[in-house]
C-alpha cells in the first residue's frame, strides 16, 4: 500500500485529496497543528468524516525538528505540501510570518524528504499569483513571474526551491501552478466564499448588504475538487516537470456575484456595497490560465464549469445556513 503525507491536511484541497488518495487505495498521513488536535470540533471540520481513515501527526511548518520526525515515522511514497498561510491579503499586513511558514515551511518539508526519503516523490503547491503582473495572458509555463503580494513572492521562493532539490538532489519534485479553485469547503475570506455564505444569509433573512473590494478583479475559477487529481497526476509521470492547472475562463468578481445573487432570485446591485478597505496595496487585475500542458501530458482537463461553481457553492451555503437558522 503506498503512503501519502499531505501537509495542510485539513484545509479545502487537503480533504479533497484525502478522499481522492484513499479512493485509490493509498494509506493518508496529514500533517496537522497540535491546536487542531485539540479543537476537532472547529478545525477539522473538512475532513471529520474520514477521521477514522487518515493518520494524523502534529507537527508545525515553523520547526524543522517536528517535521523531520515526521517524515522520519511516516517515510512516505508522495508527499503533498499544501500547508501555507495562503491569504493573499492577510500576506501583507503580515510579511515576516507569511516568509517563515510559506518560504521556511517548504525548506523545512523537502529537506527532510531528502534527509530520510529521497525516492519520495514531491508536490509543491504553487500559485497563478506568482504571475502576478503577468506579461502575457493566458499564462503558461513559460510566463514570467512578477508576484504583487508578500504571498506571491514567498510563492516564487517556492517554486524556485522545488526546481533547485529536483536540479541538485535529483529529487522527483514538481510544482503545480494552480489558478483559483474554490468550493463548498471553500474558507469565508476568501472572495468567492464570502459571496456565497452572503448571498445565503440575505436569501433567508439574516443578513442585508456585502461589503466587497475591487469588483473589477478577474480570476481563472475552478473546483478544488477536479484540481486535486491534478496533483496526483503530475507525480505519477516518468518524469517531474511544472504544470499550470486553470480552466483557461476569466470572469470579475462582479460576474461571480451577479451570478450568485440570480440564482436565489435577487438582484446584486441591491445587496453590493463597495468598501475601499478590502483593496489590496497592489492588486493582480486578471489572471488566465493556460492549462494545455497538462491537458497533452497528464491528460487532465476541469469538468466543472463556472456557472456549475458557483451554483454548487450557493447550494451548499443555503443548506448550510438553513440549519443553523
Ligand atoms: O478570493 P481572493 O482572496 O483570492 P486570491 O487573492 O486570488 O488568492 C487565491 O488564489 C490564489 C491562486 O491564484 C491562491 F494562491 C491563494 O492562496 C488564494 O487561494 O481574491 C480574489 C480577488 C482579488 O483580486 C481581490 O482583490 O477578489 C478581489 N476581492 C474583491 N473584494 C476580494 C474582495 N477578495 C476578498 N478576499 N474579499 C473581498 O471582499
Amino acid at each position: 500500500m503506498k503512503k501519502a503525507l499531505i501537509t495542510g491536511i485539513t484545509g479545502q484541497d487537503g480533504a479533497y485529496l484525502s478522499e481522492f488518495l484513499l479512493g485509490k487505495g493509498y494509506e493518508v498521513h496529514g500533517v496537522v497543528r497540535r491546536v487542531a488536535l485539540e479543537d476537532s470540533e472547529h478545525r477539522l471540520w473538512r475532513i471529520r468524516h474520514i477521521l477514522d481513515k487518515v493518520i494524523l501527526h502534529p507537527a508545525s511548518l515553523e520547526s524543522y525538528a517536528s517535521i523531520f520526525n515526521v517524515v522520519e515515522k511516516v517515510m512516505p511514497d508522495e508527499c503533498y505540501h499544501l500547508a501555507a498561510q495562503s491569504y493573499v491579503d492577510y500576506s501583507f499586513g503580515d510579511e515576516f510570518s507569511t516568509f517563515n511558514t510559506n518560504i521556511n515551511g517548504t525548506m523545512y518539508v523537502i529537506s527532510a524528504i531528502k534527509e530520510k526519503v529521497p525516492n519520495c516523490k514531491f508536490y509543491f503547491a504553487a500559485s497563478s499569483e506568482m504571475f502576478g503582473l503577468a506579461a502575457q495572458s493566458p499564462q503558461n509555463e513559460k510566463t514570467q513571474f512578477h508576484p504583487r503580494s508578500p504571498y506571491g513572492i514567498s510563492k516564487v521562493a517556492g517554486f524556485h526551491i522545488t526546481q533547485n532539490y529536483r536540479e541538485a538532489y535529483n529529487i522527483f519534485a514538481c510544482n503545480g501552478i494552480l489558478f483559483n479553485h474554490e468550493s463548498p469547503r471553500r474558507g469565508f475570506e476568501f472572495v468567492t466564499r464570502k459571496i456565497t455564505n452572503a448571498v445565503a444569509r440575505i436569501k433567508l433573512g439574516l443578513s442585508r448588504e456585502l461589503k466587497l473590494g475591487n469588483l473589477e478583479a478577474k480570476r481563472d475559477w475552478g473546483f478544488s475538487g477536479d484540481y486535486v487529481e491534478a496533483m496526483w497526476l503530475m507525480l505519477q509521470q516518468a518524469k517531474p516537470e511544472d504544470y499550470v492547472i486553470a480552466t483557461g475562463e476569466a470572469h470579475s468578481v462582479k460576474d461571480f456575484a451577479k451570478l450568485a445573487f440570480s440564482f436565489v432570485g435577487l438582484n446584486w446591485e441591491d445587496y453590493v456595497v463597495v468598501d475601499e478597505t478590502f483593496y489590496r496595496p497592489a492588486e493582480v487585475t486578471c489572471l488566465q490560465g493556460d492549462y494545455s500542458k497538462a491537458k497533452k501530458e497528464l491528460g487532465w482537463r476541469p469538468r466543472v464549469k463556472f456557472k456549475d461553481l458557483v451554483e454548487m457553492m450557493v447550494s451548499a451555503d443555503l443548506e448550510r445556513v438553513k440549519k443553523m437558522k
